[in-house]
């Protein structure tokens, strides 16, 4: 680690403070290019303890950036990982207010719930499949605190990926029967498709990036618990949204799910 321990609670909370009062800041690799990545996963863990300790809940994960398309729109590389807690989970059709947030865009995603614990390393598609209780769609809004999205990855790790507010919808669907890389996703915007692709737009296989991620935590000597939603990643590039939008999402064979912006 390059940060001492007073930095990362210092930049934990600067980032903490921006997202609930909906401002944004540089990135924060601009007054701490020495950071890796050991300090940008401590800031960000620095932020899900800052929120325990105010009494949220953390009930899920996320995999970010785990498509081209992702990866191509914010210009990186690699995949990422943070947390959900319960203050982000929007109702199924429900409304979220956008002077609470900064610049919100909104991705179409499979969740997936797990009924068995996931550990790598050496976790793979076949783990995730047996251990997938079942699946939902899920629109995730991610609100990067960093002004006009401009950022580097170190930078978003700290900020939890982006992590926002999320939607699941209401049906469950077993993924026994089904090919998930197949399934077409038609993300709507005030009636309109406005983004269009299949699950495999996510690293092949969106079960790839729950094997990703078990892998990832797995390093850290941490595991997916049973029970946990975890969002496996946009399938197309985000879109933007303003107050008055309705978003609806329909994922062949899991069903719609929708939200509104006012
Ligand atoms: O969920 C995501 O893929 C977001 C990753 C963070 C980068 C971004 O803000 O797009
Ligand atoms: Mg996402």
């Amino acid at each position: 680690m390059k940060l001492d321990n007073a930095t990362i609670l210092r930049l934990a909370e600067h980032l903490e403070t921006c997202e609930l009062e909906a401002r944004d800041t540089p990135k924060i690799t601009d007054e701490h290019p020495e950071m890796d990545w050991e300090d940008a996963y401590a800031i960000q863990y620095a932020i899900r303890d800052r929120k325990l300790a105010r009494g949220d809940k953390v009930v899920g994960l996320k995999a970010g950036l785990t498509s081209r398309a992702k990866m191509k729109q914010m210009n990186v590389e690699d995949p990422v990982f943070g947390f959900l807690a319960d203050s982000f989970a929007v109702p199924e059709g429900g409304e979220i207010d956008i002077k609470k947030l900064i610049h919100p865009k909104v991705e179409p995603e499979i969740a997936f719930v797990t009924k068995a614990p996931l550990k790598g390393p050496g976790c793979h598609i076949g783990a995730v499949l047996a251990a997938t209780d079942f699946v939902v769609p899920a629109i995730e809004i991610i609100d990067s605190r960093y002004r006009d999205f401009k950022f580097d990855l170190k930078s978003v790790v700290a900020d939890n990926c982006s992590s926002s507010r999320f939607v699941v919808g209401g049906s469950a669907t077993p993924i026994d029967d089904l090919d998930l890389r197949t399934l077409g996703v038609v993300l709507e915007k005030n009636g309109v498709a406005v983004a269009i692709g299949a699950g495999a737009a996510v690293l092949g296989h969106p079960a790839a990036a729950i094997a990703m991620l078990a892998n990832m935590l797995g390093r850290r000597g941490e595991e997916i618990p049973a029970g946990t939603l975890i969002l496996s990643g946009g399938i197309t590039e985000a879109v933007a949204v303003e107050a008055g939008d309705a978003v609806s999402l329909r994922i062949q064979s899991l069903g719609t799910v929708s939200v509104r912006f006012n």
